[in-house]
């Protein structure tokens, strides 16, 4: 999975709770696009398995943002790298309704079982960015029930909120059951 660091730790530190050993896959970064994050996500996990042959995750996540219809949604890397926080800022000035959800799909393939889980985390898009931790947009949103933004938070904190630790959650909950069967 991912060459993205945080994510990567943000998934290792839920595997470790349930017992799996996870490791980052560098240099396998897939071009999968569409606008389902769900689609990304088990499309990714298939092709990796093609060529890697071994158990793996795959998780794809976005930001979606209500004011805006959802966007940037299967967009956010590229929104994230072009416009940046800055520019989704920009979009939402002068409106009130700041709803964003954090969605995430966690693909695990681990033969003979291929699980797909989501996990969302709803909250909203701060008025400026606050705090340094994390990536992405975390220092402009706030998960509903914290006053601080996820760029605030230490991992372990984020992850309690997070779309990402969710769906990670369940799939692997799930194939720790499967294996047990
Ligand atoms: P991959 O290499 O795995 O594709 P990525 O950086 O593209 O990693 P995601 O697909 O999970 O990460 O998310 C797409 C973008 O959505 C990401 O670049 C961020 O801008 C944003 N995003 C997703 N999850 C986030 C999170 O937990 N905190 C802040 N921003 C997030
Ligand atoms: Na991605």
């Amino acid at each position: 999975m991912s060459d993205n660091i945080h994510k990567y730790e943000e998934v290792r530190a839920v595997a470790r709770e349930l017992g799996f050993d996870v490791q980052l896959m560098p240099g396998l970064k897939l071009e999968v696009q569409s606008d389902s994050i769900e689609e990304v996500s088990r499309k990714s996990a298939i092709l990796a398995y093609l060529l890697v042959g071994r158990p793996l995750l795959v998780e794809d996540a976005g930001l979606y943002i209500q004011a805006l219809r959802g966007f940037p949604g299967p967009y956010s890397s590229f929104v994230y790298r072009t416009i940046g926080i800055q520019g989704v800022l920009k979009l939402l000035e002068g409106t009130s309704d700041r709803r964003a959800c954090f969605k995430s799909v966690t693909t695990v393939i681990y033969e003979p079982f291929i699980i797909v889980e989501r996990g969302e985390v709803c909250g909203f898009i701060t008025d400026s960015p606050r705090g340094s931790r994390g990536f992405g947009f975390d220092p402009i949103f706030t998960p509903e029930g914290s006053e601080k933004t996820f760029g605030e938070m230490s991992l372990e904190e984020k992850n309690r909120y997070s779309h990402r630790a969710k769906s990670v959650y369940s799939a692997l909950s799930k194939l720790k059951k499967m294996m047990e069967q």
